[in-house]
């Protein structure tokens, strides 16, 4: 038996892997599986190996199987001494880019004037606009760097970042130019998306289809190489279905991936007409009725819960896990980090929230954050596990047990962070 060299060795970490059960996660040059992911909801190896070449993960084998290197060429080991070992994790929905804040009209909510009241007037998503559109685009990207560092210090490796505050084409460009920056000065994967059909901007109140147009004919085709992805959000107070759909067709015409913010506050039936036109996701969804489910199983969409934004919006309409679950729709969690209805920098608290308000078990929500978040990237078998093929992105904690990693609530255990097998923290 032989191994594919490697330069460096992971051992002595107890490995969350987060494969699916029978993944195979290692084999000898010839070929020949050495080792699959069980049943467990983690993945769990107790005792194994990862080799890394050249910042990917090679194999993972039980370390009984590891023999002498061949004398190839000098291997780091890197030793664990017993810590728990999972993926990097994976923030698959945030709108870290934006200018200024919204502590006012936070106080006006708690006084009582609902989000949707306040959008109407002007404020909310209109507000950040303003201070989007204002903010140079080193000033942008100062502001979310901190918020950035927040994801990462808890074992962020890989976050999507929406544009979708500066509703012209100049300001959403600036807004994904300054996402881009954020990779190139930070140690993580950044994943663009352009949500132009966020809101109507003022100089197209009242004429909605007219900015659906500029989004489809100027602000698609000028964002293009800077995104991977088109969201809308699709809501009574913003998009409605044919105009969503409108924006989904632009994208798809230009060779982007779909993605939605769907029935957040009222049901629209858009996840379902997303779905069928190839969404990676369909985000929120708290008004999902059960008999929607089965379609984004069909199709492969993922479910992105939000539980930062219905814990700020004191939502208490829950996304329909039972019906998800039973379907089989991937689950993924997000922060939804954004100045208005989910100011979080913590995606380690939404884990324990969607396990405290959403019911979900831990294997679940851990899967949410890594696994099935990559999948809502379309990035599975590149980041969110751990299995040969995939980036070295490691994050490493000091807890007994997977499910305490999202035990705490203001804790961090994560103790390491290997980008690309390189250390990071
Ligand atoms: N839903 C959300 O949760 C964010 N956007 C959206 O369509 C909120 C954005 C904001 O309030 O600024
Ligand atoms: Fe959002």
């Amino acid at each position: 038996m032989k191994l594919a060299q490697v330069d460096q060795l992971f051992t002595g970490f107890r490995l969350a892997t987060m494969a699916l059960p029978g993944t195979v996660l290692g084999t000898d040059l010839d070929g020949t599986p050495l080792l699959s992911a069980g049943q467990s909801c983690f993945g769990e190896i107790p005792d194994a190996v990862i080799g890394v070449a050249n910042g990917r993960i090679a194999w993972i084998v039980p370390r009984s199987m590891l023999l002498e290197p061949d004398g190839q060429g000098p291997v780091e080991v890197i030793d664990g001494h017993g810590r728990w070992i999972t993926p990097g994790l994976v923030d698959c929905h945030t709108h870290l880019v934006y200018g200024g804040n919204r502590a006012n009209e936070w106080e006006s909510r708690l006084n009582g004037v609902p989000y949707a009241e306040i959008a109407r007037q002007g404020g909310g998503i209109l507000s950040s606009v303003r201070s989007t559109r204002d903010a140079s685009e080193d000033e942008l990207v100062r502001s979310a760097r901190g918020r950035l560092e927040r994801l990462m210090s808890e074992g962020v490796t890989t976050v999507e970042i929406k544009s979708g505050y500066g509703l012209d084409v100049e300001t959403e460009l600036k807004m994904l130019r300054a996402a881009r920056r954020l990779e190139a000065e930070m140690n993580v994967r950044v994943v663009t998306t352009l949500l132009a059909a966020h809101a109507v901007p003022p100089e197209f109140k009242g004429r909605t289809d007219d900015y659906v147009d500029l989004v489809c004919k100027k602000i698609i085709p000028a964002a293009k190489e800077l995104c991977t992805a088109v969201d809308a959000f699709c809501e009574s107070i913003a998009f409605d279905c044919a105009q969503t759909t409108r924006v989904f067709q632009a994208a798809i015409d230009e060779g982007l991936r779909i993605k939605v913010h769907a029935e957040q506050l009222t049901y629209t039936g858009m996840a379902v007409i997303a779905a069928e036109m190839g969404a990676l996701s369909v985000d929120h969804i708290e008004y999902l009725p059960d008999r929607d489910c089965e379609t984004l199983a069909r199709c492969g969409t993922v479910a992105t819960l939000l539980p930062g934004a219905f814990y700020c919006l004191r939502e208490t309409r829950l996304p329909p896990v039972a019906a998800l679950r039973q379907a089989g729709v991937p689950i993924a969690i997000s922060t939804d980090s954004n100045p208005g209805s989910s100011p979080v920098v913590s995606l380690l608290l939404m884990g324990n929230m969607a396990c405290n308000l959403f019911g979900l078990t831990c294997g679940e929500a851990l899967a949410g954050m890594t696994r099935n978040a990559a999948m809502a990237l379309g990035l599975q078998g590149e980041v969110g596990t751990l299995q040969p093929g995939c980036v070295a992105d490691l994050a490493v904690w000091n807890v007994g047990s997977p499910p305490e990693i999202l035990y705490g609530i203001g804790h961090n255990p994560c103790v390491a962070v290997y980008k690309n097998g390189k250390r990071t923290l």
